[in-house]
């Protein structure tokens, strides 16, 4: 989901590489591994830091009717303006 990308010298960037769904995944938590002149040996200690990414929510979901299909029946002669049926729906967002 994610990749690090060192720069050689004192940085690294952690770069998006998935496709994120909150409401799948809310949280990841990376171990983001540094250490002197590449491969980690006991001559080229490293130092290890946990990156916590969390997962905004969007809006991304289609709302959904409460009750689909519907069917409902006016009286002739209603008068203009007459509340027919409300309806509802709702969205997990
Ligand atoms: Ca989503
Ligand atoms: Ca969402």
């Amino acid at each position: 989901m994610f990749e690090v990308v060192a720069d050689g010298f004192e940085a690294g960037t952690i770069f998006l590489v998935g496709e994120l769904d909150y409401e799948l995944e809310r949280e990841y938590v990376l171990q983001v591994c540094a250490s002197n002149e590449g491969e980690p040996t006991s001559a080229h200690p490293t130092a290890t830091q946990t990156v916590t990414v969390s997962v905004t929510d969007e809006n991304d979901n289609s709302p959904s009717c409460t009750i689909c299909p519907f069917h409902m029946s006016v009286d002739e002669n209603s008068g203009t303006g007459m509340a027919a049926y409300m309806h509802s729906a709702y969205s997990v967002n």
